[in-house]
């Protein structure tokens, strides 16, 4: 095992693996920004190393300075969190060069991951079911009409090295396929400097369900059920739960034993997540994403399995420390991203915090960096705090959830927490009826700008 690692991240994640190394005995080194200088992490951190400037590009994002930092303090491995290096392929072969462990998968299965062409044609080739679609890229408008043409209307045209929802384009009918083709290929170059796109059947109502799963890189892998992450604004997840409201243990068993089975057939390592479309009873693989997510507390909730330390188990070469027969879902789980915004219009709103209390109690799990006093800084991402509950059942979780709203304070600051005692009195909320595009449709009829 490790003596040491590095966590090149900050905020709450930053403390999640620190808690995790904390509990095996393994020392952290945190890196920070000279914005971060006050930083939790860098308290709660054994040792910290300053990486350069606020902007993420020279400091959380600099391979040189993290590089640096880990080669001056001696960590023997890097975990990424999520965001910034977490799924950046090259880092992971420079790490790698280095003599010191990624923690996480390796940089050949985060390549074919980002590769969204890749990606779908890996999964198909695993067993995963796919959306319909296009084989591969498509070179022209021409080729789009015919996929179009063989598919039916409607269709969503998606760049090959997007992801999280961005350059994509939606055409109703084959009038529409000129402009969103065309749009959706200067999209893509500009966004990520690759115009190639493919394109899927669009499903008009699906819900947004993922399964986690995990490997030890020697064949061997599980699946921790679902998450059900349909509730999104702007392709941004804001309230999550596990397991799914709308699916069955048999199709959880089915669905997630393909996963599990395709992840060990390629010797992936850690965690991850496949992605999919769930409508009318079927599921369309759409993304794998290689990295531990946001929403991971609501798995461990059910589960009562920490997936950091897994993560750190598998990196160091032991097995993980479960089987698929001892995974068994105990209650419900729902995670609400409490973000330093200002309603409506979710506007970024850094600050200084100047009175903050935390729920606790039976079932209640805060996942924070922020303290009394504390300054949010403008550089970076706008989530401050996930409040994760879990309950006997779904309508428990969601009492606890009203619960815990009720006693927390963030002061000084406009947060996304009136968001959700909002959502907590409608009866779709209520009653898990829900799709990937309820949330903007009640955001338009209820907190219009
Ligand atoms: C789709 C889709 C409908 N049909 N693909 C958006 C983010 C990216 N991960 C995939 N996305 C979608 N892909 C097909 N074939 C609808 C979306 C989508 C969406 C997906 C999940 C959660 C929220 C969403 C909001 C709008 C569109």
């Amino acid at each position: 095992m490790f003596d040491k690692i590095l966590i090149a991240n900050r905020g709450e994640i930053a403390l999640r693996v620190i808690r995790a190394a904390r509990e095996m005995g393994i020392a952290t080194v945190a890196v920070h920004s000279t914005a971060d200088s006050d930083a939790m992490h860098v308290r709660m951190a054994d040792e910290s190393v300053c990486i350069g400037p606020a902007p993420s590009p020279q400091s959380y994002l600099s391979v040189p300075a993290i590089i640096s930092a880990c080669e001056i303090t001696g960590a023997q491995a890097i975990h990424p969190g999520y965001g910034f290096l977490s799924e950046n392929a090259g880092f992971v072969q420079i790490v790698e060069d280095h003599g010191i462990t990624f923690i996480g998968p390796s940089a050949e299965h985060i390549r074919i991951m980002g590769d969204k062409i890749t990606a779908k044609e890996t999964a198909k080739e695993l067993g995963i079911p796919v959306v319909p679609g296009s084989e591969g890229g498509v070179p022209d408008l021409a080729a789009a009409k015919r996929v179009g043409e063989s598919i039916g209307y409607p269709v969503i045209i998606k760049a090959t090295a997007g992801g999280g929802g961005r350059g994509m384009k939606v055409a109703r009918d084959e009038k529409e396929m000129e402009r969103a083709f065309t749009t959706a290929r200067a999209e893509a170059k500009a966004a990520f400097g690759n115009d190639e796109v493919y394109i899927e059947k669009y499903l008009t109502t699906p819900r947004h369900i993922e399964i986690q799963v995990f490997g030890d890189g020697k064949g061997n892998a599980v699946h921790l059920g679902e998450r059900d992450c349909s509730l999104q604004r702007r392709h941004q997840k804001v309230f999550e739960e596990a397991p799914g409201p709308c699916i069955s243990p048999e199709e959880r068993a089915r669905i997630g034993k393909i996963c599990a089975d395709a992840v060990a057939k390629i010797n992936y390592i850690g965690a991850g997540t496949v992605e999919f479309l769930y409508e009318n009873g079927e599921f369309y693989f759409i993304e794998m994403n290689t990295r531990l997510q946001v929403e991971h507390p609501v798995t461990e909730g059910i589960f009562g399995v920490d997936l950091v330390r897994e993560q750190i188990r598998v990196a160091a070469g032991l097995p993980m420390s479960f089987t698929q027969d001892d995974l068994q879902i105990n209650g419900h789980a729902i995670e609400v991203r409490i973000n330093a915004e200002k309603l409506p219009n979710f506007s970024p709103c850094p600050g200084k915090i100047t009175a903050y209390h935390t729920p606790g109690g039976l079932g209640v799990r805060m996942d924070s960096a922020l303290y009394n006093g504390y300054s949010i800084p403008p550089y970076y991402d706008s989530l401050i705090a996930k409040l994760i509950v879990h309950g006997r059942d779904r309508s428990e979780a969601l009492a606890r959830l009203h619960r815990a709203l009720g006693e927390l304070i963030v002061d000084g600051i406009d947060t996304t927490i009136p968001l959700f005692h909002a959502l907590l009195k409608e009866p779709d909320i209520h009653n898990g009826n829900y799709n990937i595009h309820w949330l903007e449709r009640w955001l338009a009829a209820n907190l219009p700008d």
